[in-house]
């Protein structure tokens, strides 16, 4: 028992250090790693008590505090400004953009471990942090990829179900084909069907979630060879962390690629709770449906051109500026070309956003690593072109909230300059790295024992009657 106390009494002192790095390195002789330390599941258990109480007293305390009103507009508005979610990962700022935990994108760059000195953070520090609200030590990030790495083995009846459809279907249908396959092993299932009682539903979801997002990468590259590369399976290594490990599966092995994915799969994790994809994954996770059941409803919305798709649209749209005008582009021309794609009652994929103000961080980090490995990459120099040209034109339309790029914009010319061509796969990407936030904040809607979603619906009419009364 004393043991225990002590070793639990070293944990919370060692969270303490490593939330404040001037400490951290002053007293670093005293950082003696426990098994409990290097352990997510044993470091959530320890936290879930603390936060249950919070949620209680928030409830009980401030349950009537009003945050804002409900209007006409919200409501036929696609629900834009009103607060209805509660999303711990991370929160979004309209101007300032995304944080996770509380930490900025440039933040995470730099506290996060990385593979190499320097080097970009490695997804499985982003998924400690979403998890536990702390800043991991390299060998917490280790022990992490080494767990994801022993849950990574795919059934085969995964691959069967894949290869029941054409070659030809969307990358993200078989995607999608293949974590609904995956469902098969769900823990989070089989322990409802045997009556578990729901102060312990978050234990089944953590093991369901743990095994999903160690899985996708697999899943995700078996789609990319069986369409792009003859089915010719690349196995795992298991030498590679998160990112590097997918890359390799999907065939790119340069050091170069492996720092792209790890920075590609951290940003597009998580974009707080409200976005097509997290919020259906939240809400058919409400309804108590297991991990694997609500991340392929996420995917189905991560698929439409308005959401994740868009990556593949911006790529495509790019690749057709170039065919039609060539890559020495005037200014003049893009701008044409642009009015003609407004024109045509299309929007210009890339730009905009339901929330963000301002240039999304998330593009301004893929265009500094652009401005590091690629700065004279025709492609990469039309979408700097294009931040000048298009943001003046939206503005000039007079009714787009926000002109400047999203993340979208930039992904493709990366992945497209390491030879990562195809652009209708792109949104695989984006879905393996969004298991990461989604999966996250499920495992804590769990352990917070968050309730059924079921907000309110009206007609015109009684929306019509209703106002005529308030006049
Ligand atoms: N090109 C043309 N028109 C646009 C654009 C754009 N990039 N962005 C917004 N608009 C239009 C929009 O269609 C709407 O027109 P209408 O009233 O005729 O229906 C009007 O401007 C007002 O829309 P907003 O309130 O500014 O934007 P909203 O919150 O409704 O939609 C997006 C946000 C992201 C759906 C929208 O900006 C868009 O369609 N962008 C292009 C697609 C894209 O890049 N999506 C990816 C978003 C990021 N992600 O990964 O999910
Ligand atoms: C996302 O990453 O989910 C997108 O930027 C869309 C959003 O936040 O609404």
């Amino acid at each position: 028992m004393v043991f225990f106390r002590g070793v639990s009494a070293l944990s919370k002192l060692r969270s303490r250090l490593v939330q404040q790095p001037s400490l951290s390195t002053t007293v670093r002789w005293f950082q003696v790693e426990t098994s409990s330390d290097l352990d997510l599941h044993s470091q959530l258990k320890e936290l879930i008590p603390e936060q249950q109480e919070r949620l209680k007293k928030l409830k009980s305390e401030h349950g009537k505090v009003q945050l804002g009103n409900i209007t006409v507009d919200m409501v036929l508005g696609g629900m834009r400004g009103m607060t209805g979610l509660l999303w711990e990962t991370s929160l979004l700022d309209p101007d300032e953009g995304i944080r996770f935990r509380g930490m900025s994108i440039p933040e995470c760059q730099k506290v996060l471990p990385a593979a190499k000195p320097g080097g970009e953070p490695l997804p499985e520090g982003l998924l400690w942090l979403l998890l536990t609200g702390k800043v991991p030590t390299k060998e917490q990030v280790d022990a992490l990829s080494k767990e994801l790495r022993s849950r990574a083995a795919v059934p085969d009846y995964v691959y069967k179900a894949i290869d029941a459809l054409p070659v030809s279907a969307h990358p993200m249908t078989q995607f999608t084909t293949g974590v609904m396959a995956l469902q098969v092993q769900s823990e989070f299932q089989k322990a409802y069907e045997k009556g578990i009682s729901k102060s312990k539903y978050w234990e089944p979801t953590y093991e369901d979630s743990l095994s999903l997002i160690a899985q996708v990468p697999v899943v995700a590259a078996y789609v990319y060879r069986r369409i792009y590369k003859n089915g010719q399976v690349i196995p795992k290594d298991d030498s590679l962390d998160y990112g590097a490990n997918f890359s390799n599966m999907l065939g790119f092995d340069s050091p170069e690629m492996h720092e792209l994915m790890r920075l590609y799969v951290t940003i597009h994790s998580d974009h707080e709770g409200g976005n097509v994809s997290a919020h259906t994954g939240h809400l058919v996770a409400s309804a108590l449906s297991d991990p694997y059941l609500s991340f392929a409803a996420a995917l189905n919305g991560l698929a439409g051109p308005l959401h994740g798709l868009a990556n593949q649209e911006v790529l495509l749209w790019i690749k057709s500026v170039v065919d039609e005008c060539g890559e020495d582009i005037t200014t003049e021309q893009l701008k044409d070309y642009v009015w003609k794609t407004l024109n045509s009652g299309k929007v210009v994929p890339g730009f905009g956003h339901g929330v963000l103000r301002k240039t999304d961080p998330r593009y301004m980090c893929q265009r500094e690593f652009a401005l590091k490995h690629l700065p004279k990459d025709p492609l990469f120099q039309l979408v700097s072109k294009l931040y000048e040209v298009v943001p003046p034109i939206l503005t000039e339309l007079g009714k787009v909230k926000n002109p400047w790029p999203n993340v979208d914009a930039h992904s493709g010319v990366l992945l497209n300059y390491y030879g990562l061509k195809e652009a209708r796969y792109f949104t695989v990407l984006f879905g393996v790295s969004r298991s990461i936030g989604i999966c996250s904040q499920l495992i804590w809607d769990r352990a917070l024992g968050l309730p059924l979603e079921r907000p309110k619906s009206v007609t015109m009419e009684w929306l019509e009657n209703y106002c005529k009364k308030s006049a």
